[in-house]
C-alpha cells in the first residue's frame, strides 16, 4: 500500500529535492529575483553568527539565497547549505563593473567547494534595463566562464525590474536539473524534473498576469 502511494507521489511531485542557491555579492540582485519569482513566502533567517539567508520553498524545490565576500570568519559555515545543491544561480550587477573583480574571486572560490562540484552553474548578468550594462558577453568574458571545466554552464543577460530574460534561464536550469547527472545520484527522471519544469510554468503564469 504504502509503496503505491510513495510511486504515486513520486510520480507527481518526485521523491528528490531540488535544492538551488541563488549567490552573488550584495546589491547584485538576488532578494528581487527571488521576490520575482513569487513562488511562496520568503523566509529570512540568521542561523548562525550574523549572515541572513532567505529561502522559498514551492513544493519539493527549494531556494536559498545570501551574500557572498566580506568576512571570512562566515565562510565556512556557508558550507552547511552547499550539501546537495543542484544548481547555483550566480547573479551579477551588470552596470558594476568596479565589483566585477570581487564577483569573479568569490564565484570561483565557491566553485571550488567540493560539495558544489556537480551543481550545474547559471549566471546571470541582471539589471539590463539601466543604461551602461554589460553585455552577457562581456561579463562571461571578464569572469572567465570560458575557462571552467567539468561544469555545465551558461550565461543569461535578465532584469529582475523588468522580468526580461528569467524565465528563459529557468528553462535552460530545469532541463539541466532534468537532464543532468547531478550530485544527488541516479535520480529518477520523471521525477527530479516535474518541479523545475513547474516553477518555469508557474513563472510564466505570473508574467502574464502582469501583461
Ligand atoms: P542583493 O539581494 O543581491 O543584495 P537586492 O540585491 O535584490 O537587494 O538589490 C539591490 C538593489 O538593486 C535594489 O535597489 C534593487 O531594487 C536593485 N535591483 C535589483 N535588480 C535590479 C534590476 O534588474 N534592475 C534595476 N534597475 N535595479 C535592480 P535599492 O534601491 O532598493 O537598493
Ligand atoms: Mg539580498
Amino acid at each position: 500500500m504504502g509503496a503505491i502511494f510513495s510511486s504515486i507521489f513520486q510520480r507527481l511531485w518526485g521523491s528528490k529535492e531540488v535544492r538551488i542557491l541563488i549567490l552573488g555579492i550584495d546589491g547584485a540582485g538576488k532578494t528581487t529575483i527571488l521576490y520575482r519569482l513569487q513562488i511562496g513566502e520568503v523566509v529570512t533567517t540568521i542561523p548562525t553568527i550574523g549572515f541572513n539567508v532567505e529561502t522559498v520553498t514551492y513544493k519539493n524545490i527549494k531556494f536559498q539565497v545570501w551574500d557572498l565576500g566580506g568576512q571570512t570568519s562566515i565562510r565556512p559555515y556557508w558550507r552547511c547549505y552547499y550539501q546537495n545543491t543542484d544548481a547555483v544561480i550566480y547573479v551579477i550587477d551588470s552596470t558594476d563593473r568596479e565589483r566585477l573583480g570581487i564577483s569573479k574571486d568569490e564565484l570561483l572560490s565557491m566553485l571550488q567547494e567540493e560539495e558544489l562540484k556537480t551543481a550545474k552553474l547559471l549566471v546571470l548578468a541582471n539589471k539590463q534595463d539601466l543604461a551602461g550594462a554589460m553585455s552577457a558577453a562581456e561579463v562571461s568574458e571578464h569572469l572567465g566562464l570560458t575557462e571552467l571545466r567539468g561544469r555545465q554552464w551558461t550565461i543569461f543577460k535578465c532584469s529582475a525590474m523588468t522580468g526580461e530574460g528569467l524565465t528563459e534561464s529557468l528553462d535552460w536550469l530545469a532541463t539541466q536539473v532534468h537532464g543532468g547527472t547531478g550530485a544527488s545520484g541516479p535520480a529518477p527522471a520523471a521525477a527530479s524534473v516535474t518541479a523545475p519544469l513547474l516553477l518555469v510554468q508557474l513563472l510564466r503564469r505570473s508574467w502574464l498576469r502582469q501583461l
